[in-house]
């Protein structure tokens, strides 16, 4: 009984302890500042904080690709542009809301920032609202004009759709006040979306508090997590 004990502690040590973190979304193209999953829940840019010295990736401003990898089978995401690096400007909404459905690959192959954005520096930030809690990411870019050429490694994977919706818990994140301008005469795949009519829509500039972590996500994860506490119980005490 004794080495039953033994092997059911061992057992639940890597359950309970040695978890694999739970990932969310990285950004392949462009470059971000960084990626930790495990900060991905701090705002505005997942933990990090762009610097002079960081390596500067071309953005086109007449529209440019940017390639995600979701870890998550549904989410929603918000893609948002500033000029400078300083974070203490209004982030502006470069597309309405995004929701996305399937998993890995997916890919906004035109994003276009404000034409006058064209000779300057500045970040790209990205917002996913998911199961397990909202997640951040930034990309240092210094914006050029005209038209990026398509960037054929920015691909959905098979299964992946998406389309511009509305997502009351990130407009709350993320301060946006309206949401008439996503949910009107919008393409169902957001490929070519005019940036005229989201831009400075954001008239908070403070992000609200990153949602911690969760660490077991799901009701599941409960109902494990309570089942082995329960038979550990029974079992030391027999
Ligand atoms: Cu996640």
């Amino acid at each position: 009984m004794a080495s039953f004990k033994l092997v059911w502690l061992f057992c639940l040590h890597f359950t309970l302890l040695e978890r694999p973190a739970s990932a969310h979304f990285i950004v392949n193209t462009p470059p971000p500042l960084g990626n930790n999953i495990n900060n991905e829940d701090i705002a505005p840019c997942g933990g990090f904080t762009p610097s002079g010295s960081d390596t500067l990736t071309a953005f086109h401003v007449g529209g440019d690709a940017i390639d995600l990898t979701t870890l998550h089978a549904q989410s929603y995401f918000d893609f948002l542009g500033m000029l400078g690096d300083s974070l203490s400007s209004n982030w502006t909404f470069l597309i309405p809301t995004v929701e996305q459905y399937g998993l890995n690959g997916f890919c906004e192959p035109s994003v276009e920032v404000p034409a006058s954005w064209a000779g300057s520096n500045g970040l790209l930030q990205i917002i996913q609202d998911s199961e397990d809690g909202v997640h951040y990411q930034c990309m240092h870019v210094n914006f050029v004009a005209s038209v990026g050429s398509p960037n054929s490694a920015c691909t959905n994977s098979s299964g992946v759709s998406a389309q511009f919706a509305t997502d009351p818990n990130l407009a709350t994140v993320d301060g946006q006040t309206t949401t008439a301008a996503a949910t009107s005469a919008v393409p169902k795949t957001p490929s070519s979306a005019t940036s005229s009519a989201q831009t400075s829509a954001s008239t908070s500039p403070s992000k609200s508090a990153a949602v911690p972590t969760a660490m077991f996500e799901t009701f599941w994860n409960w109902v494990l997590l309570i089942g082995f506490i329960v038979i550990s119980i029974a079992l030391l005490a027999s």
